[in-house]
């Protein structure tokens, strides 16, 4: 059973990577440095496989028994249940961080048996380590944090654009964005799905949504925004998996019903 030093130790080894985010610049003109992935707009970087690789093997170090879904490498949805489960995004807000527009975190989901343990979320542009525990409430940079208790006029919403499939995405999105935006007091893209949970966790904002996310960007801000207060789901109120691609919405739960019924309008 993980206690919460072997947590500890993981948020160190995640602070090490998020030392490595730091100290790359012009990602863009470094030779080799960026390879292309399926669909639009879809980029990993030299220092995605790097971070990966060193949070797999430094994990494994704490914990010899656990096994990864994580975005740079082959994945099997038989993993989903497995009793001690990392699910990792290296590096979300790839683009933001090619671009050096500073906007990207390093996700670590904890899962046991498909039940959410532990989420870790490390923004090392701000220094801000968004932790949560099932059960123990969320943390940024130890002190408890809160969703808002913002309606939905005054709210603050931000989304996704699905950049990687537009052909099949830019209408819906963008139909979607603008009902929304007739409703909240304005709308927000910041790039990397994961920031944008926990913004809406520490109450900064008040909604975020995107038509496709993988569970590595969700993983870790969902058990974060769950223990703030927050409510996540699909576009059709259903539960996520942690196994599967699916839309995507959070709120400070107060607004969720309201913004499913303007998604469907
Ligand atoms: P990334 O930066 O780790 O690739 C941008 O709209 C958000 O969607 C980011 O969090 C981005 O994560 C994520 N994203 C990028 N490509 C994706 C894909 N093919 N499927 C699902 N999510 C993706
Ligand atoms: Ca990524």
């Amino acid at each position: 059973m993980p206690d919460e030093h072997e947590f500890d130790k993981v948020t160190a080894l995640i602070k090490e990577c998020g030392e490595l985010m730091l100290s790359a610049h012009a990602v863009e003109k470094e030779s080799g440095a960026i390879e292309i992935k399926a669909g639009t707009a879809n980029f990993v970087t030299k220092y995605d496989k790097i971070i990966q690789n060193k949070l797999i093997s430094g994990i494994l170090q704490i914990f010899p028994e656990a096994l990864f879904l994580a975005e740079e490498k082959e994945n099997s949805a038989a993993l989903a249940d497995s009793p001690l489960l990392f699910i990792i995004d290296p590096i979300d807000g790839t683009t933001n961080f090619i671009h050096d527009m500073k906007c990207s975190v390093i996700s670590v989901g904890v899962y046991k048996k498909g039940n959410p343990f532990f989420g870790i979320v490390y923004n090392p542009y701000f220094d801000e380590m968004f932790t949560a525990e099932a059960g123990r409430g969320a943390y940024l940079n130890g002190e408890r944090i809160s969703v808002s208790l913002r309606s939905f006029p005054e709210a603050l919403v931000s989304f996704g654009t699905a950049p990687y499939y537009r052909d099949t995405y830019a209408d819906g999105v963008f139909s979607i964005a603008k009902k929304v935006f007739m409703k909240c007091a304005d709308l927000r893209r910041s790039g990397s799905a994961a920031y944008d949970i926990c913004s809406v966790a520490c109450g900064r904002t008040d909604a975020y949504f995107e038509m496709l996310l993988s569970p590595w960007d969700f993983a870790a801000g969902r058990i974060i925004l769950a223990e703030a207060g927050g409510k996540c789901t699909d576009f059709d109120g259903k539960t996520l998996k942690c196994s599967e691609p699916s839309s995507f919405l959070c709120s400070n739960s107060l607004i969720h019903t309201h913004l499913i019924s303007t998604i469907k309008e």
